[in-house]
């Protein structure tokens, strides 16, 4: 095994999001987010698993920074709970609530961990969405407004700022195919959220940018290959309708402006409902993000299918393929070609990695250990392959991986863990994975190991 190097200023941390970690969820006046609600219906999340406990981090998170800190992780990209800010929504700020925030910076500045906050992980006050959620048109200023309270208690000590994580999720899986909140089932409302989530977005960045903040201040997107199953002419065609869905939905209106002609036209000429583009909101999507965040899991093959409105193609991986527990192939080939893609299509100037990581059903040991070689064998395939494309060009400052903890996975409950530190959520007991301790190796060494042909 050689040690190769990685610049010298790049940025080593993980990733965690509030619903996911917290707990807490009545204390303090934290308002009901649509998790919340959502987790109460039967059938929604497995096991009716829910995000009241998690990980206790809102109790735990002084032992949780010290954590970090031995594991040598230099920085920590966690997100604010709207909520627990503004827990109608908007209105009066509920002072408990940002308290939580600014000891928690306070705590991982003096541990000497840059602090990254994402602004909105999914979890919006139930009240905001009782008056429609994203799609009502007033939601980018409500956001705007809670962004700003932020700004103006943490600006300065927080340096990077994510204005939204995965808007793709938020508002196809949650509005379209109701596999997560709010729940709904209906395509041109996934679309109408999309949108004002995007205008939220570009108001923050505008009102980021003129105030002077200083920092950096971008947006996280799940930006992965869909590749044709096969070389026939309607797999190709529904693997580009594939990848407008998923990614080019979200990079052109960022990047260009304008969202794709070609899946404007599918959509229109299946009698989806448009959101009215409006040029000035237009003009707010494209303003220029100091960086891209690239939430990186996996490709997936696409094969044509009438089934599936408006869209006309479903997920079909070849057999054979190595998977996750949760089915996701390992392909980090993929990972490159997206970030040799970012920068030469969409001429990305610094990214980012805000997610890479994978789910396994880790076990302790009797020796009280995790032994997750598979975790460890799928880290280091994608961050020697984010070498090489550094190598090759790619704007890559850092890597933040998915998820420190094992923690709430959305509607997979408790069953999936993602976590380099394995959590026992019985007694909350921590400890860290064999991946964990590679992970604090790759980090003090600037460095990750390669196999070398004499091996
Ligand atoms: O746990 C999620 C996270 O909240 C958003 N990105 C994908 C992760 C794994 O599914």
């Amino acid at each position: 095994m050689e040690w190769k190097k990685f610049p010298k200023d790049f940025i080593w941390g993980v990733a965690t999001s509030a619903y996911q970690i917290e707990g807490a969820y009545n204390e303090d006046d934290r308002g009901e987010t649509i998790w919340d609600r959502y987790c109460s219906i039967p059938g929604n999340v497995l096991h009716m698993d829910n995000g009241n406990i998690a990980c206790d981090h809102y109790h735990r998170y002084k032992d949780d920074i010290q954590l970090m800190k031995n594991m040598g992780i230099k920085a920590y990209r966690f997100s604010v709970a709207w909520s627990r800010i503004f827990p109608k929504g908007k209105g009066k700020v509920n002072q408990k609530g940002l308290d939580f925030y600014v000891e928690l910076v306070d705590g991982l500045l003096k541990a000497g961990i840059e602090p990254v906050i994402t602004l909105y992980h999914w979890d919006l006050p139930q009240a905001l969405q009782d008056i429609g959620g994203w799609s009502n048109p007033d939601l980018p200023v409500y956001f705007l407004e809670y962004a700003k309270v932020l700004f103006e208690i943490l600006g300065g000590k927080v340096k990077k700022w994510i204005t939204l994580n995965e808007p793709y999720c938020a508002a196809f899986l949650g509005n379209y195919e109701g596999r997560q909140a709010p729940g709904n089932h209906d395509f041109s409302l996934a679309l109408r959220c999309a949108y004002y989530m995007y205008v939220g977005h570009g108001m923050v960045v505008d009102y980021f940018k003129s105030s002077g903040l200083e920092g950096e201040i971008g947006i996280a997107l799940n930006l992965m290959g869909r590749l044709p199953y096969s070389s026939k002419k309607k797999d190709v065609y529904a693997a580009k309708i594939a990848d407008g869905y998923l990614n080019r939905w979200f990079l052109d209106p960022l990047v260009y402006g304008k969202y794709p002609q070609d899946m404007v036209t599918l959509y229109e000429s299946n009698g989806v409902i448009m959101p009215e583009f409006d040029e000035e909101h237009l003009r707010l999507m494209s303003l220029e993000v100091d960086f891209i965040g690239l939430n990186y899991y996996n490709d997936f093959w696409v094969k044509s299918s009438k089934s599936r409105w408006p869209l006309g193609f479903v997920i079909e991986n070849p057999p054979n393929l190595p998977v996750n527990d949760r089915g996701w192939p390992v392909t980090e080939q993929g990972f490159k070609d997206m970030l040799l893609r970012l920068k030469n299509e969409y001429n990305i100037r610094k990214i980012y990695i805000t997610e890479n990581g994978t789910s396994f059903p880790d076990v302790v040991t009797k020796k009280g250990t995790v032994e997750d070689g598979n975790r460890k064998d799928y880290m280091q395939r994608h961050i020697s392959m984010m070498q090489e494309a550094i190598e090759d060009g790619a704007p890559v400052k850092g890597y933040f991986y998915w998820s420190l903890y094992d923690n709430f996975e959305w509607s997979f409950g408790y069953t999936s863990r993602f976590g380099i530190v394995f959590v026992d959520f019985e007694s909350q007991k921590r400890i860290i994975k064999q991946s964990g301790h590679w992970y604090s190796d790759v980090i003090k060494n600037n460095a990750v190991k390669e196999e070398t042909e004499h091996e």
